[in-house]
């Protein structure tokens, strides 16, 4: 058995469920210098977090998420909680010597990023790592889709297009649960699911966003106040409203650094789409294109074959020469949205093993941030807004 990398959770819903199951798989699929232990598990709710432990599990359990941070037994603190705690926790967690893994986005403002971004370096040079958990990075299939890019399969890149399209909030009377509230939230499509596409799109292309001109909307403006729970599913449990204060869509033109130009949406009123990320890459050579409904695939238009054999090629990314996948079944046999989570650990707990930085490290992460922050600032403006490179 390989030294271990003892781990302690802050929150437990959908987010702390995706990475329990990861932390819990990670070991039995991938041979990796450190065997991850669950420890501990902290929530608000003792009802909540003692039967999350017991259901995901975690060996013990607590409300305090400082004293999760003291123990210890703990090496690492992976966040899972809303955007308005990731700060105060991840600098808690630096400052006691502690690995982080924080959920994206990093935080919800530049000012806060930064902070994080300061805190990481200063825990670096005594060892300690910081990783931000952009999940889609880690399907095989845009993994491929980056490596054929940096590979020149494609050429070089003229268009990327980049949509993230949910449906969940169309409904008026959903309720106006923390996600649809800036104080906690940060922001609302834009942060939640353009934060994916932004992520994905600089990773793929090895190009960052240098400047936008945006748009964003609220349709539904005041929705029922929620009941107790907080979760995607909430129900409405009273007569009296509250006020959306978040994007209920953004939509953005950018260019990119290396002079590809782009088109983003992200928005959470595509009736009947319910987590549509697609990414579309021309190049000069050919074309790539990744549907996370077709997770296993990526298309492929190759200009250079003859012409009465060119058009899109569905690649099935199944292999075990492809990204991730000699750890998981025979050729041929599929993954799912899970798996994401679990080689997000393999690359962590890799990289705390052999002492060098896991990406998307904190700057990566605030590189993000940037362009929410610009694209904000775009919407509000009408303007093209600068997007600063870290
Ligand atoms: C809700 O919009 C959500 O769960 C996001 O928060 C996740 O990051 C995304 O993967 C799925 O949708």
């Amino acid at each position: 058995m390989s030294e271990q990398l003892r781990v302690g959770m802050v929150g437990y819903a959908f987010m702390g469920a995706a990475h329990s199951q990861a932390w819990r798989t990670v070991n039995h699929f991938f041979d990796l210098p450190l065997s991850a232990r669950m420890r501990v598990v902290s929530g608000r709710s003792p009802e909540g977090v003692a039967a999350a432990a017991v259901k995901l599990g975690w060996e013990s359990h607590t409300t305090d998420w400082r004293a999760l941070i003291e123990r210890d037994d703990v090496d690492l603190v992976d966040i899972c909680t809303p955007g308005d705690t990731h700060a105060e926790i991840a600098l808690a967690a630096l400052a006691a010597g502690k690995h982080v893994l924080c959920e994206k986005p990093l935080a919800n403002s530049v000012a806060e990023a930064r902070e994080m971004v300061a805190a990481a370096a200063a825990a670096q040079a005594h060892g300690v790592r910081a990783m931000c958990g952009f999940n889609y990075r880690r399907v095989p299939a845009v993994a491929l889709m980056r490596q054929m890019v940096a590979a020149g399969r494609i050429g070089t890149i003229r268009h990327v297009r980049a949509v993230y399209l949910q449906d969940w909030i169309v409904d008026p009377s959903f309720p106006l649960v923390w996600r649809l509230r800036k104080e906690v939230a940060g922001s609302g499509a834009l942060g939640d699911i353009g934060a994916h596409i932004i992520d994905l799109t600089q990773y793929v292309t090895g190009q960052s966003i240098s400047s936008v001109s945006a748009l964003t909307e609220t349709f539904v403006r005041e929705r029922p106040l929620p009941s107790a729970s907080s979760g995607l599913a909430a129900s409405a449990s009273s007569a009296e409203t509250g006020e959306v204060t978040v994007d209920d869509a953004a939509l953005f033109l950018a260019r990119l650094n290396g002079g590809a130009i782009a088109t983003y949406e992200a928005t959470r009123f595509a009736t009947g789409r319910k987590n549509g990320l697609r990414v579309e890459i021309n190049g000069s050579l050919g074309s790539l294109v990744f549907d996370f409904e077709r997770m296993n695939e990526l298309s492929f238009y190759d200009g250079g074959l003859p012409g009465d054999e060119q058009g899109f090629s569905r690649i099935l990314v199944t292999e075990p020469t492809h990204p991730y996948m000699s750890a998981w079944w025979p050729a041929g046999h599929p993954i799912g949205y899970e798996h994401t989570f679990t080689h997000e650990m393999r690359d962590l707990i890799e990289a705390i093993g052999t002492g060098t930085d896991p990406a998307p490290s904190f700057s990566d992460a605030l590189q993000v941030q940037l362009v929410l922050d610009a694209v904000a600032q775009s919407a509000e403006t009408s303007q093209w807004t600068k997007v600063e490179e870290v």
